[in-house]
């Protein structure tokens, strides 16, 4: 049965469409530099935001008006699979992602829950053999019961611990049999409230052995999925333990995990962090560590994780300057991690915050693959750090220096000459190159 019956297959009609059931500027076939489009955003749906989520907040009930509301159980669940490869078809969208209780209610029992897990998952399994559609990764909820009240993988009961690894160990199962391309962890409940009550150590010691032990049961399995880390500062917990990706690197760094996993990184995550997205976007890159990317966008006027629908075209393009400039995403995707607004609570609203949310990713990508073409910030940059490659900077590059040689270079120095940053006409360039993409120039 249809879903969204009303709402044919959304087609590229370009920026004169008004359409609202088009997409205007992502057109999944059109080359940049040589790559299709659809294979350098390798966008993905977010099971639990688009067919999970009922628009419940901390002061209301769910508003969502969905065509599955009247189902139960696995009924419900059914339902829900049938209805995202609808949506899936009609978006031409390449990937989905979840987590395990989004697709499969849980059960009383651990062993109910893997059976309710399977029936599903054999289910997607099927609808994916009819389809191109992917899955980008999955992942384990180790937050939403109450028995991750202290953690998961850094909670202070180990019963608690062995659950979930229980949960990961299946959920590594349930991603092999999908053909999962990557596995991601983000640690919910993993932070702590008050050190009074804490060891930090032991719980880093012991996330660390949880993360060692999921590469373990990959390799005898023979999944080989790319394992991605999700940073996030704050909420639930107020300290969360991979609070930026230059905590989590950290991290992976001392525990000798850093070969086995990269990072997923959320736009809106990074807001929380104090940092930009494409600050994160960055750190990441220049590691080595970019693994695959939640696209969705903050409130700055609101402090919490609000999750919505990538809008903003300057966010957008400086996030696909960093994927260009990282080669693209190799296994990673643009998993739109966003919900329609509470207010936005009719089933076409999927389809109106997807097709935004593309559209937007596809504009950045046009206008960063600009950018780079005509190196407006690369010879910029290299101009702004030529002193690097010649004389005395050359020789701290190549590492001739020392700081006798430096202080003796120093006392011989006249007046020191520094240049402009010129971030304000570099700026205004970038909306210059955003304003020409827009008009089709
Ligand atoms: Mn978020």
């Amino acid at each position: 049965m249809a879903y969204f019956e009303e709402i044919n297959k959304i087609q590229y009609e370009g920026s004169s469409s008004k359409n609202p059931f088009a997409f205007k500027y992502y057109n999944p076939e059109e080359s940049i530099n040589g790559k299709k489009m659809e294979e350098i955003l390798r966008f993905s749906v977010a099971y639990w935001h688009t067919f999970t989520a009922d628009g419940t907040d901390p002061f209301g009930v769910g508003t969502a008006i969905r065509p599955w509301d009247h189902l139960k159980g696995l009924d419900l669940a059914k339902a829900r699979v049938e209805a995202a490869f609808e949506l899936f078809e009609k978006l031409n969208v390449p990937f989905f992602c979840f987590h395990d209780s989004d697709i499969a209610p849980e059960a009383d029992t651990l062993k109910e829950t893997y059976e309710n897990l399977d029936v599903i998952t054999a289910m997607i399994k099927d609808y994916m053999k009819d389809s191109k559609v992917k899955l980008l990764w999955n992942t384990a909820n180790m937050f939403t019961h109450p028995r991750y009240v202290h953690g998961a993988a850094t909670s202070s009961n180990a019963d608690v611990y062995a659950f979930a690894a229980a949960k990961v160990k299946k959920g590594l199962e349930v991603g092999k049999e999908l053909g999962a391309e990557n596995y991601v962890f983000w640690g919910g409940r993993e932070g702590y409230e008050t050190l009074l009550n804490t060891d930090m150590k032991l719980e880093l010691d012991n996330l660390a052995r949880f993360f060692h032990m999921a590469v373990d049961y990959a390799k005898e399995i023979g999944f080989d999925g790319q394992f991605l880390i999700e940073p996030k500062p704050k909420e639930p917990t107020k300290h969360q333990y991979d609070f930026d990706v230059a905590t989590g690197h950290a991290f992976l760094q001392n525990y000798d995990l850093d070969k086995y996993f990269k990072f997923n990184v959320e736009a809106n995550h990074a807001t929380l962090a104090g940092h930009t997205f494409e600050h994160e976007l960055r750190v990441a890159r220049i590691n080595g560590m970019l693994g695959s990317v939640d696209a969705n966008q903050g409130d700055t006027l609101i402090g919490w994780d609000t999750d919505e629908f990538p809008t903003d075209l300057y966010s957008t393009t400086l996030a696909m300057y960093e994927v260009l400039q990282n080669g693209g995403l190799g296994k990673g995707g643009l998993n739109f991690d966003a919900k329609v607004r509470r207010g936005s609570f009719e089933a076409e609203d999927l389809f109106h915050a997807h097709i935004a949310g593309m559209d937007s990713f596809a504009i950045g990508l046009k206008v960063a693959a600009k950018l780079l073409e005509d190196r407006v910030l690369e010879d910029f940059v290299a101009d702004r750090y030529s002193s690097y490659t010649e004389g005395i900077g050359l020789d701290i590059v190549e590492g001739r220096t020392d700081f006798h040689k430096l202080e003796e270079y120093a006392l011989q120095l006249g007046n020191i000459q520094n240049r402009s940053g010129r971030q304000e006409r570099l700026k205004a360039i970038v909306n210059q190159y955003l304003l020409e993409t827009l008009s089709g120039k």
